[in-house]
């Protein structure tokens, strides 16, 4: 990587979200600007422990004979597996690609060999369903202006320490395109995300440029297409989004971002939602898919 990690980078603005959801215009402003917003207060300790002691014992139960749960995004072969493509309406746990040796034996305790959980714990999982379909996120939504918004995708992810893999620069929208474009991404940090252990980064403004790409099922195999001009992302100015636990950080689905790997010996765990519009066209070639058996729920703000 080319950017400095210098503690002096450029930091964002934080705000502040009101006990129902409301955002004041500064940081309206703000996220129109950047294209991310950070908060600094949305999870309370007893939420956040919540969370992690239903990912923990998710862990616990995971049959670790499933060896086809290796991930990886620095090569996509994740993608053609099986286990991955299917994932949209389940909850499944994938390895840290380092978790294991050749023969599939694992490297670390089985409690920190889990690189995420994915990808409808909002849907299967009481906690994290009574967490994702609280009133301040759908009021939230309806602040940024997402029409009829749905929550497409949930992922709990554990960056473990030691091995906690790095995740490319992308744009979520890549993954989770919709026409017209709504995706968006909410990233909620369970514990403190520093520099050391992983942060996020991103390129703050450039959700103006337009997708690079997008990752689309052709014949069966899931590839990742470039869009006609694709703008190139200046990873040279991204940008650290270190944060306190408890913060949530938003991403514009068109927001290039990126963490690096952990190599510290301090986990940065997170739980991540992805809603997009109810209105607009959700593709079939997309890779994440749902059986008719779950569909997608309304995020409806209680009203006052
Ligand atoms: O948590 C991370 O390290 C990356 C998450 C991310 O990029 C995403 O949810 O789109």
């Amino acid at each position: 990587m080319s950017h400095t990690n210098s503690k002096d980078a450029f930091r964002l603005p934080t705000f502040r979200i009101d006990s129902d959801g409301g955002l004041s215009p500064e940081a309206l402003r703000s996220w129109q600007g950047a294209g991310c917003l950070v908060i600094e207060n949305f999870c309370d300790e007893r939420a956040r422990r919540e969370l992690i002691r239903a990912a923990d014992s998710i862990v616990a139960q995971f049959d670790m004979t499933d060896r086809d749960a290796i991930f990886s995004t620095q090569t996509h072969e994740h993608a053609r597996n099986k286990y991955f493509e299917t994932s949209g309406d389940k909850i499944r746990c994938f390895f840290e690609e380092n978790a294991l040796n050749q023969n599939g034996n694992l490297l670390v305790p089985k409690e920190q060999s889990i690189n995420k959980i994915g990808h409808a714990l909002h849907d299967l999982h009481p906690v994290f369903e009574r967490f994702s379909y609280q009133p301040r996120i759908a009021r939230l939504m309806q602040e940024l202006g997402i029409d009829d918004p749905r929550l497409l995708q949930s992922m709990f992810i554990f960056k473990q320490p030691g091995i906690g893999g790095e995740v490319n620069w992308h744009q979520d929208g890549s993954f989770l395109y919709t026409s017209p474009p709504s995706v968006t991404g909410l990233w909620f940090a369970l514990e403190d995300a520093t520099l050391e252990n992983g942060c996020l980064w991103a390129l703050p403004g450039q959700h103006t440029r337009g997708l690079r790409s997008r990752f689309l099922r052709v014949n069966g195999e899931l590839i990742m297409e470039q869009l006609s001009a694709p703008p190139n992302f200046d990873e040279d100015q991204g940008v650290p989004l270190e944060v306190p636990a408890g913060s949530l950080i938003i991403i514009h689905g068109a927001l290039p971002h990126y963490s690096a790997p952990n190599r510290s010996q301090k986990s940065r765990y997170a739980y991540t939602l992805h809603a997009i519009s109810g209105t607009a066209v959700y593709p079939e070639d997309n890779w994440l898919q749902r059986g008719q058996d779950l569909p997608l729920r309304r995020l409806t703000p209680i009203s006052h």
